[in-house]
């Protein structure tokens, strides 16, 4: 019988040569396929000594490290499911997301092990094990006495891989179930779409807790036994430095921006480059002319979300980049742009965007009302994002129909944020609009009307939420206002906050 576990996959297409350095850091370690083979497979016979039931999911929070990395490809290795947690969540979040997934194993950074064990314990989690970026903590500790050989398990492409949380524009976070089948047949398509070939060096510089770093990034380069330069944090110096190495870059925009402001970067630093992709948030064309002024490269911007992995993507070849696009629907993703009566618009005008393919998640974690929902009656998944088709066929983004703010790559429901503010003493309401940010491309800003004879602080209210929430959920500015602006039905529109506010950062 085939075995569909992505590891399998993503094995079987490691290099002959064993030896060769698969993933090189910045503090100068080297890791060979061989370390990754017996590494992964160390890890994955210690998670299956543990006696875990069928489905079990593996929650991880922990700085970025090759070790982390391993942490997951053993996970699926294994057969159990992976849930990244963002190194930013507080304790508020992580324990809502382990009550909910009921991870049976967890896995958290040493300096956090007292608070996250005691959330675990409480969910009914049997295994808390730490793992810190300098290759210390208790699951490698107890790896090292497991046996260095491990046949991935087997899976049906049906099965379960990973669960990723998304915050939901109301009430909380649902989690995204992605399969094997769902991310092998993405990365299989992405190898062949963006031209991988022998040879081909990719600057890993994003998180590994999110569909872009975790996914894309590191299934781009296995699945093509391609070497990673490995930076723990993005630092736009040393990824210039590490240019004239490499051949495939991946960022988000703030990324890009942030580059751009290195006078190093130029067409010499690049001259060995063959491919720069952006996404998860728009790219502005200022910045897509910009690169391509200053380093003869044409960024290729694509499209996805964590229910989806990538869905659409500007040519790599044959065909024009187009800057403010994000190019055609990938090879077996079938897209399409319908309006408010659930007909199909044709090219050119501005609908919901609507998805169907292999890539395509099982659903949201226990949530099966929520899932059917997000479903049109023929199959399609409902994305909430709103764009069209343009005239020449590639789709632009113009806007979003549910109310989230994308912050430098990561987003923020406004839901959430309100809910806490809400929460505090003397607050009557709120609203967060995203306004533009020169780095972070959107921020959040929150507008608070104060209750009758209360007296608010911006400062005190941001303050507050600082020391509950993810620090790139805090909103930039605060205002206490006397009244809010609303429709004939009462709802606040945010339309006139976003156009009042739009300047602030300019
Ligand atoms: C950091 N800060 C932020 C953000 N990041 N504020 C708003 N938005 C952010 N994204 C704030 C912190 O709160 C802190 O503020 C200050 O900046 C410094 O924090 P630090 O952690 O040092 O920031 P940094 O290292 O400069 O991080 C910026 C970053 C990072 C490198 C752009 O945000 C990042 O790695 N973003 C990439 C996210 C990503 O991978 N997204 C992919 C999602 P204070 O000093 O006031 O406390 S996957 C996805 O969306 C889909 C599916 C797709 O299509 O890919
Ligand atoms: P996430 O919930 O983190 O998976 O974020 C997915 C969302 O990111 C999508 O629904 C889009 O709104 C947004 N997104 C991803 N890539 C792009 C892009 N290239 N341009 C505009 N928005 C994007």
């Amino acid at each position: 019988m085939k075995n569909h576990n992505l590891f399998a996959a993503l094995r079987a297409a490691f290099p002959s040569s064993l030896d060769d350095v698969a993933v090189e850091t910045d503090n100068g370690l080297r890791y060979s396929w061989r370390d990754l083979e017996r590494g992964t497979a160390m890890v994955a016979n210690l998670l299956a000594s543990l006696g875990l039931p069928a489905g079990a999911r593996v929650a991880v929070q922990v700085e970025k490290s090759v070790e982390a990395m391993m942490l997951y490809l053993a996970t699926l290795r294994a057969g159990y499911v992976f849930l990244p947690l963002n190194t930013a969540y507080q304790s508020a979040e992580i324990e809502y997301f382990i009550g909910n997934a009921e991870p049976s194993v967890v896995v958290c950074s040493s300096k956090n092990f007292g608070w996250v064990s005691k959330i675990a314990f409480k969910a009914g989690t049997r295994n808390v094990f730490t793992l810190d970026d300098d290759r210390t903590g208790s699951l490698l500790e107890r790896a090292a006495h497991c046996s260095d050989r491990h046949e991935p398990v087997q899976r049906q492409a049906d099965d379960l891989a990973a669960i990723l949380y998304t915050s939901g524009t109301t009430g909380r976070s649902k989690g995204a179930m992605l399969t094997h089948g769902n991310m092998l047949s993405n990365a299989l398509v992405l190898k062949d779409y963006w031209g991988w070939k022998k040879g081909d060096v990719l600057i890993h510089a994003l998180p590994i807790f999110h569909v872009h770093g975790l996914f894309v990034a590191i299934h781009g380069a296995l699945i093509n036994g391609s070497k990673m330069i490995w930076l723990a944090k993005f630092d736009p110096k040393l990824v210039v430095s590490k240019l004239p190495e490499a051949t495939v870059f991946m960022g988000v925009p703030t990324l890009y921006v942030r580059l751009l402001a290195e006078a190093g970067l130029t067409r010499e630093a690049c001259r060995n480059m063959r491919l720069f992709v952006a996404g998860s948030a728009p790219l502005l064309i200022e910045t897509f002319n910009e690169w391509k002024e200053r380093t003869g490269h044409t960024i290729l911007e694509r499209y996805g979300m964590s229910e989806t992995v990538m869905l659409t993507s500007n040519p790599y070849q044959g065909a024009e980049r187009r800057g403010g696009t994000v190019g055609f629907a990938l090879p077996g993703v079938s897209l399409r742009v319908q309006g408010d009566d659930g007909q199909p618009l044709p090219a050119g005008e501005i609908g919901g965007i609507q998805v169907k393919g292999p890539n395509v998640f099982k659903g949201y974690w226990r949530m099966p009302e929520k899932t059917k929902e997000e479903f049109t009656a023929d199959g399609y998944f409902k994305t909430g994002d709103v764009g069209k088709i343009d005239e020449r066929g590639y789709i632009v983004i113009v806007g979003r129909s549910k109310d989230l703010i994308i912050s430098g790559g990561y987003n923020v429901y406004p839901a959430e944020i309100e809910g806490y503010i809400n929460d505090m003493p003397g607050v009557a309401e709120s609203a967060l609009v995203g306004v533009p940010h020169p780095d972070f491309g959107e921020v959040g800003v929150a507008v608070v009307i104060a209750k009758p004879g209360a007296a608010l602080e911006g400062g005190r209210i941001v303050g507050e939420l600082k020391s509950r929430l993810a620090n790139f959920k805090i909103p930039k500015q605060c205002f206490v206002v006397s009244e809010l602006p609303r429709n004939t039905m009462g709802k606040v529109q945010k339309n006139l906050l976003r156009e009042q506010y739009k300047g602030l950062f300019a």
